[in-house]
């Protein structure tokens, strides 16, 4: 068993008896209570989820396993000369909770390679799909292709012991992550390179080879490591991540789980916001013809977007409440890379109108920029200026999460989820107006 399977079946069983505690003894204590207003809209703040992988504080943002995002980053190994860790150590951080030393990280990075091959029954239908088809649509659909590779779907046929069946998750669920990169990135060279395929490189890690399959290079490799680090896990209520728990919980496996989750990120109000942010931007430069835009016209451009009914794409969130900690991750990326890029320069003016005209409207709980406000900026610097594919990056990177939280889920043994709905007549009867 490998250094980081075995360290998870010590984590795993040490915290069993804290879930056992809590649901034997306390099982009638109460956590929260829902309003009328949390049962109409979409749930928002009902504490009905448990994770210990992230934790999203309104005010301060993620911390991972207990660590801000500087701190995580701070703290991880980096490939030598690299500004960024290795996307490998951090899997091992989020499934254990432990910072692991750079050999521990490099045994990771091996077992990745072994598994990172794409099957070619995956390229057969990645190549006969519809060409218009989006690439979110392509990678949800290559994920499910290799279902039929569970090895969690094949413990369960041959005899279900609920003890040991997150080690079929874990293993299913790394095996995805070391595909993904080569899958995502031949999506990219199928659909916008006519096919032109760069061969993994097998001495590469995990972030270093995505830049290299995508054919971009240093620092895209950095690039690469941070997107997926900073996408990676918003704790367990946003729709990927609630999503992915959900279908486990049913017993499916994690190709089944994933890739419903994938689904729910490629919404315009979650990750696809990153393409629509750029796609935003693209228009006004297109009405301003090649002028600078002066914050003046800017803002006329945000007004005229509310009032046309829309929102301003990555800005707001359901829980935080102050500027995204992953934007400004990126933001100083983009200082430190990027400082006259013209693009950025305009997303850094939406940053200074923006806000100030959401309180203005009255609307948005949260007038602050989200991770996806700054994420198009830095594909579209190294080249890749093809932003509908930018979600399936953010997707690459939130099965990171997701599927640290799947196997959690199978060892802590989770149930099937299953909330309550009412009828419109009964809420009017809870409210005494019926
Ligand atoms: N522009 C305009 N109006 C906005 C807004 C924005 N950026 N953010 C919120 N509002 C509006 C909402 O549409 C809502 O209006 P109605 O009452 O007319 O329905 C009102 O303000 C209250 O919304 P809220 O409670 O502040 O926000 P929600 O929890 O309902 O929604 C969203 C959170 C992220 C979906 C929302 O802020 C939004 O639509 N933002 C733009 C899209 C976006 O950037 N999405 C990515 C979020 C990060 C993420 O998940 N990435 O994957």
């Amino acid at each position: 068993m490998s250094t980081l399977k075995n360290l998870l079946k010590q984590k795993i069983e040490a915290h069993r008896p804290r879930t056992t505690k809590l649901l034997k003894e306390y099982g009638d204590v109460k956590v929260g209570e829902v309003t009328m207003t949390q049962a109409i809209g979409g749930m928002r703040s009902i504490k009905s989820l448990v994770t210990d992988i992230s934790y999203l504080d309104p005010n301060e943002g993620i911390r991972f396993r207990g660590k801000t995002i500087p701190e995580t980053l701070e703290a991880l190994p980096k490939p030598e000369g690299k500004d960024y860790p290795y996307v490998e150590g951090f899997w091992f951080f989020l499934l254990t909770g432990e910072v692991p030393t750079l050999k521990q990280t490099l045994e990771v990075v091996d077992d990745f390679k072994s598994r990172s091959d794409i099957p070619q029954y995956v390229i057969d239908v990645l190549k006969a799909m519809p060409k218009d088809s989006h690439p979110m649509v392509l990678f949800s659909t290559a994920i499910m292709t290799m279902q039929k590779d569970s090895k969690f779907a094949k413990f369960y046929e041959e005899g279900y012991n609920k003890m040991t069946a997150w080690e079929t998750m874990y293993e299913d669920s790394t095996d995805l992550l070391a595909k993904l990169p080569a899958i995502a990135a031949y999506i990219y060279r199928m659909k916008f390179k006519g096919g032109d395929q760069i061969a993994a490189d097998k001495d590469l890690d995990m972030g270093g080879n995505f830049a290299h399959m995508m054919g971009i290079d240093a620092p895209y490799d950095d690039v690469a490591r941070m997107y997926f680090i900073l996408h990676s896990d918003h704790e367990s209520g946003n729709a990927s991540a609630h999503t992915t728990h959900l279908v486990a919980s049913t017993l499916s496996d994690a190709y089944y789980s994933l890739s419903a989750g994938l689904n729910a990120l490629a919404g315009p109000l979650h990750g696809l916001a990153n393409q629509e942010v750029l796609r935003w931007l693209q228009g006004v430069m297109d009405k301003l013809d090649g002028q600078e835009p002066t914050e003046e016209m800017m803002k006329k451009f945000v007004w005229d977007t509310l009032n046309g009914g829309q929102v301003i794409p990555g800005f707001g969130h359901a829980v935080l409440r102050k500027t995204d900690p992953r934007y400004q991750q990126q933001r100083e990326f983009c200082e430190k890379h990027l400082p006259e890029d013209k693009i950025f320069k305009y997303v850094d003016m939406l940053y200074r109108v923006v806000p100030d005209i959401l309180v203005e409207q009255g609307k948005a709980k949260n007038p602050w920029p989200n991770v996806d406000a700054q994420s198009g900026v830095i594909q579209w610097f190294y080249g890749i200026k093809e932003y509908d594919f930018y979600t399936v990056m953010f997707g690459v990177g939130r099965a990171i999460g997701v599927l640290a939280n799947i196997t959690w889920d199978r060892g802590l043994a989770y149930p099937l989820e299953r909330p309550k709905s009412l009828t419109t007549d009964m809420l009017e009867k809870i409210a005494g107006i019926k």
